[in-house]
């Protein structure tokens, strides 16, 4: 297994072949998902959004290190917490807060929790699914038409450090491995599963390490460096596209909240998790690297922070004009209407195949 804390020591290029542009609009992104996160739950927390939230803030290392070294082709399969992928893959932040409260312009079109997010035809993202993690062996399944078609196109699956205790992960893998599949697997550890810490979740020291297991290679990466993240997730992207087949990426953050919006997250010791906000902060650490650099100055600083509250501003008033589906448009897209697994509603009720 490679660890990575040393290797940019190495290397001469601290921006990791970036332009000043990519850079700053990686500090555009960070800041926009930690601005969305907050933003959502201050909302949950006023009784102003319904469903659930899973906030994945502490952890914006991970999702805008890893979705930034995709191409617009690649492919993101994402779970739960990860909706800062997402936007960083290029969902529209207008259809993703209409989703949040249920519109017609949402993602799904007013249907379904707000979590259930993705947008397969435009930014390649596909849709959230509750079953971990089942992004895996789906992502599976598009590497492996990738491949067979010889498109130079590669697939990501994120999933938590709990879902790797389930089959489904190390069928995945194996498979991925065998047939060399243009896929990589990141895994977004923050440490707990709910309430249940590592330490309970897997007997080894590392997730990364089992990598061993299959045949591939395993690399454990800092998540409070997005730079580094983005770094080891462009190499396991460009292996993938040139042949080299699947690579496991651990991303260790902490989760800053609770599981979901109820969840106070009292199990999770006070000391480890000040450590964290204080010290460990991904989005105030690459701030001070581009200060330090003379990539940004204050002034442009206060920049990203406008466009980033303007953005949401403008998405947020937009989710709440969008009005509710009705009729026809509740139903609209969810059978297949013209192929041969037509479904019916049928007149005794229930639904058959025609
Ligand atoms: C197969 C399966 N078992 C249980 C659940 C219920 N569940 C939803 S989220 C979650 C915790 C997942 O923890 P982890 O994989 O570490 O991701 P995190 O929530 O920490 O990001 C569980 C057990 C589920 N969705 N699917």
């Amino acid at each position: 297994m490679a660890t990575t804390a040393d290797r940019r020591t190495a290397a001469t290029d601290w921006r990791v072949g970036l332009s000043d542009e990519r850079l700053r609009e990686i500090l555009y992104l960070l800041k926009l998902c930690r601005y969305v996160d907050e933003r959502l739950e201050a909302l949950y927390r006023q009784g102003r959004l319904p469903g659930a939230i899973y906030s994945g803030r502490g952890q914006e290392g991970t999702h805008v290190g890893v979705a930034s070294a995709l191409r617009k082709e690649d492919s993101l399969f994402p779970t739960h917490r990860d909706l800062s992928a997402q936007l960083t893959k290029g969902l529209d932040l207008k259809r993703v807060l209409a989703q949040f409260w249920g519109r017609i312009d949402g993602y799904t079109r007013g249907r379904d929790g707000n979590s259930h997010i993705g947008d397969w035809y435009g930014a390649r993202t596909w849709t959230v699914m509750s079953h971990l993690p089942i992004a895996y062996p789906v992502a599976c399944g598009a590497a492996l038409a990738y491949k067979r078609r010889g498109e130079p196109r590669v697939a990501m699956a994120i999933c938590g450090d709990g879902a790797t205790s389930n089959g489904r992960w190390h069928e995945a893998l194996n498979v991925s491995a065998i047939y060399r599949l243009p896929v990589v697997w990141v895994v977004n550890n923050n440490q707990y599963a709910y309430s249940t810490p590592n330490e309970l979740e897997f007997p080894t020291g590392t997730i990364a390490e089992r990598a061993a297991a299959y045949d591939m290679p395993g690399v454990r990466v800092d998540a409070q460096d997005v730079l580094e993240v983005y770094r080891v997730a462009h190499e396991a992207v460009e292996r993938a596209r040139e042949g080299g087949g699947p690579t496991l990426i651990e991303s260790v953050s902490l989760r800053w909240r609770g599981h979901a919006g109820h969840d106070p997250a009292r199990y999770v010791p006070r000391g480890l998790l000040e450590e964290y906000m204080e010290n460990k902060d991904p989005v105030r650490r690459f701030q001070d690297l581009l200060l330090a650099h003379e990539v940004v100055d204050q002034a442009a600083v206060a920049e990203i922070d406008e466009r980033v509250r303007r953005d949401f501003e403008e998405a947020y008033e937009f989710a709440q004009r969008s009005p509710f589906p009705v009729g026809e448009e509740v139903t609209m897209g969810l059978w297949v209407e013209d192929g041969y697994w037509r479904r019916e509603p049928s007149r005794e009720g229930g639904t058959e195949a025609s």
